[in-house]
């Protein structure tokens, strides 16, 4: 096997050179390999300066996380970056691509620090419920200021080496051919006389203590629940406060109790489930795609709006079609109104604002449509509506064309059916606001074709969407598994809990909303009007939304209408809970025979949260979701799960199955809950975990 970590002696300079593809990580052999190198490099006399570059696409992408969890492997990366600062000959880092986590790291313990125009540098640590562990917490603040190190550090967000050298964590920025740059800047460095420069020998400059308590305050509301972002705080303070050697042994010991960790263990799961989930199982890694080089959209609502907006913000040409001029022109005035919005709010140039708006074109005529790669339909939930559509789209659409339903829940076979190319069909299932939202379901239909599929799935990356793979059911994935929560949380309430105590509940747990809360944003119109398309035997027992039927009746649609469970206030949209609606609960709770009880916030979260996990084994079972991590991902980006707790099927296997098995058969008995889910008996009676299960397997 090649080495990881070559070195090569050009004159005075020693390039040591790191490829390990595909993001160059700090595996043990790239850690023992850079070990050796640059110690290599000072026994030899010839040599005046180190360089240390990457080949490949990036620079080092931090610790190799697949490594985490596992017995740790001398040489422990810290101890080889505080051999390279200590080192007695000025080394170099040159950056392309991204230098993140321990590979920025890197960067801040060598000497002298140089990138392309183009890379990006950063410490995203913390999105894995981890702190930089080999110095960043130290240095950082040492080169770039406390302020700057707790907005990195906290944030996790990389910023560009423009930004970088501005805040003094990068010295030099080349516009292209990085190696050749840094190799004549270490040149010059060495006719220069330079010596070794260290950030450990910098002072930290002095911030008023408030700074600290702020940023604890702040984050206290933004992470909420997360220990990560608090302990880099601690960090970063005790870098203003302690000598280096001193603040670095507690950074190692803060990073050892996120690793250990139950948070990092599920933010970690998290990062391997969202790459996991952008592959489709049984397809070989060579299947062919269609290129996606202009789309169309169906429907100028607020949907088809966003979808537009997420397609020219990656730079696609959209042509965006409304039945007439009256409705295209209202969705093309949301968008331009987004679009001014974010340049106020300074996040978007009035020029880049311009160019993504110039991208989308308007059109009330089908033929428009003639000439794109996608078309995606996203008109209401009207099956017969999406039917006519599909039929139109098989005339006007050029051969080979994708077209794609954005339905919530309808059965895309019967959609796709309207054409004479099913093969050339699928869902793709936005999540609103379509431009904000990460989530996109994939919906498989039973005759989609294979580089269809992989088409969708690099079309979600191109348009930076999270993909996940689905079948065909009553509301894929996401909002199938919602109905029975939602189910739960509004039984609840008939059995005696308050609205606001099932949303504190599911609040304190983690969600991003509390389940009432969400049914009032969402519209009560909406679940009602779902259940009611369902076939009568597919409904099943509609009493637990009795409260929620009865506030539609009496117009109480949710925020639209100003009122749903929760009254708002339009200025600042709070909800409060008004006496008619404690009235209301309560004349159903007598009408249909529960005797108002008081109920634990455990008891909430359980029946909720098991509900979602109960429903996600069926899911898998019956080969809707490829994998547990899947169903994750898909609450982590689509529903405000908490990514602490690592997605509902993370969990339940970290509570264990076991347990929400007993705990599922308590509530069916008790409370008409649904019964366990065939797979949950299974996994518990053959003593396995969730992670255990996998499509191919079972
Ligand atoms: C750390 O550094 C701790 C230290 O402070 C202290 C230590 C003591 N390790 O994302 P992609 C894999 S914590 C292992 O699709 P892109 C990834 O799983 C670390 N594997 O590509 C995938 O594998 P596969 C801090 C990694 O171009 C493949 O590489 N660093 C790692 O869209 C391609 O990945 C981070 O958190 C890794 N570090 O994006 C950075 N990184 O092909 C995490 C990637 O089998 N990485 N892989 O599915 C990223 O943000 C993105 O991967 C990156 C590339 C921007 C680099």
């Amino acid at each position: 096997m090649s080495q990881p970590v070559t070195l090569d002696v050009r004159g005075p300079v020693a390039v040591v050179s790191i490829d390990n593809p595909p993001v160059n990580a700090f595996a043990h052999a790239v850690r023992k390999g850079l070990n050796d190198c640059v110690a290599a490099a000072m026994a030899d006399e010839s040599v005046a300066i180190v360089l240390i570059r990457c080949a490949g696409r990036t620079f080092v992408a931090g610790a190799d996380i697949a490594e985490f969890g596992k017995p740790r492997k001398d040489p422990w990366l810290p101890e080889v970056l505080d051999a390279i600062e200590g080192a007695a000959k000025p080394i170099v880092t040159a950056v392309h691509g991204t230098a993140l986590g321990g590979g920025f790291e890197l960067v801040l313990a060598s000497h002298y620090r140089c990138a392309l125009a183009s890379a990006r540098v950063g410490l995203p640590e913390v999105r894995l419920g981890l702190l930089p562990g080999a110095g960043g917490t130290q240095r950082t603040p040492r080169l770039a200021g406390v302020e700057a190190a707790l907005e990195l550090i906290t944030s996790g967000r990389p910023i560009d080496a423009g930004r970088a050298k501005a805040l003094g964590l990068i010295d030099e920025v080349f516009e292209e051919d990085l190696d050749a740059a840094a190799f004549a800047w270490c040149e010059r460095l060495v006719a220069d006389g330079a010596k070794p420069r260290r950030a450990s020998d910098l002072e930290v400059a002095a911030v008023a203590d408030e700074v600290f308590a702020e940023a604890r305050a702040g984050l206290a509301r933004r992470a909420r629940n997360q220990l990560a972002p608090q302990k880099i705080v601690d960090c970063v303070e005790a870098a203003t406060r302690l000598p280096f050697a001193e603040g670095a042994e507690y950074e190692r010991e803060r990073f050892e109790e996120c690793m250990a960790s139950s948070q990092s263990a599920a933010m970690r799961h998290l990062f391997f489930a969202e790459r996991e989930a952008a592959k489709i199982g049984g397809l070989p890694k060579d299947t062919p795609s269609r290129p996606v080089r202009s789309i169309g959209i169906v429907g100028a609502g607020t949907m088809g709006g966003g979808i537009a907006m997420s397609a020219a913000n990656a730079g696609l040409p959209v042509v965006l079609l409304d039945v007439d001029e009256a409705g295209l022109e209202r969705g093309l005035a949301v968008i331009r109104g987004n679009y001014a919005k974010s340049v106020g709010k300074g996040r978007l140039s009035q020029a880049d604002a311009d160019r993504r708006l110039g991208l989308i074109e308007g059109t009330t005529d089908y033929a428009g449509l003639g000439d794109v790669d996608l078309v995606i339909e996203a008109v209401f939930e009207d099956p017969e509506l999406k039917r006519r559509i599909f039929g139109t789209l098989d005339e006007v659409a050029r051969p080979g064309a994708i077209l794609a339903t954005n339905t919530s829940y309808q059965d895309v076979d019967a959609i796709a059916a309207a054409t004479s190319r099913p093969a050339d069909c699928l869902g793709l299932h936005f999540f609103s606001p379509a431009n904000v939202m990460k989530l996109l379901e994939v919906v498989r239909g039973a005759k989609t074709a294979d580089d269809v599929l992989v088409t969708a799935m690099q079309f979600a990356k191109t348009i930076r969407k999270v993909p996940v793979m689905a079948g065909v059911c009553y509301g894929f994935i996401g909002n199938r598994m919602f109905n029975p929560y939602m189910r739960e949380a509004q039984q609840l309430v008939l059995e005696g809990a308050g609205p606001d105590e099932v949303d504190a509940a599911m609040y304190e747990f983690g969600m991003a909303m509390g389940p009432i809360a969400v049914a009032d944003l969402a519209g009560l119109d909406i679940g009602y009007k779902a259940r009611q398309a369902l076939p009568a035997d597919r409904r099943g027992d509609e009493s637990p939304f009795a409260v929620a039927d009865a506030l539609v009746v009496e117009g109480r649609l949710g925020q639209k209408t100003g009122g749903g469970f929760y009254t708002y206030d339009p200025e600042s949209r709070k909800g409060t809970l008004e006496p008619a609606v404690v009235e209301l609960i309560a004349a159903k709770r007598r009408e249909l025979g529960f005797e108002a009880r008081s109920i634990a916030a455990d008891e909430i979260v359980e029946r909720c949260v098991f509900a979602l996990v109960n429903e996600g084994l069926a899911i898998l079972d019956e080969g809707i979701a490829q994998r547990p991590g899947d169903i994750d991902i898909v609450y982590l980006y689509g529903y405000g799960f908490p990514a602490w707790r690592g997605g509902p099927m993370h969990y339940a296997d970290a509570v264990g199955l076991e347990y929400v098995l007993k705990r599922v058969r308590e509530f069916h008995e008790r409370f008409g809950s649904r019964a366990p889910s065939a797979l949950l008996e299974r996994l518990v009676a053959e003593g396995r975990g969730m992670d255990s299960w996998s499509a191919e397997g079972n």
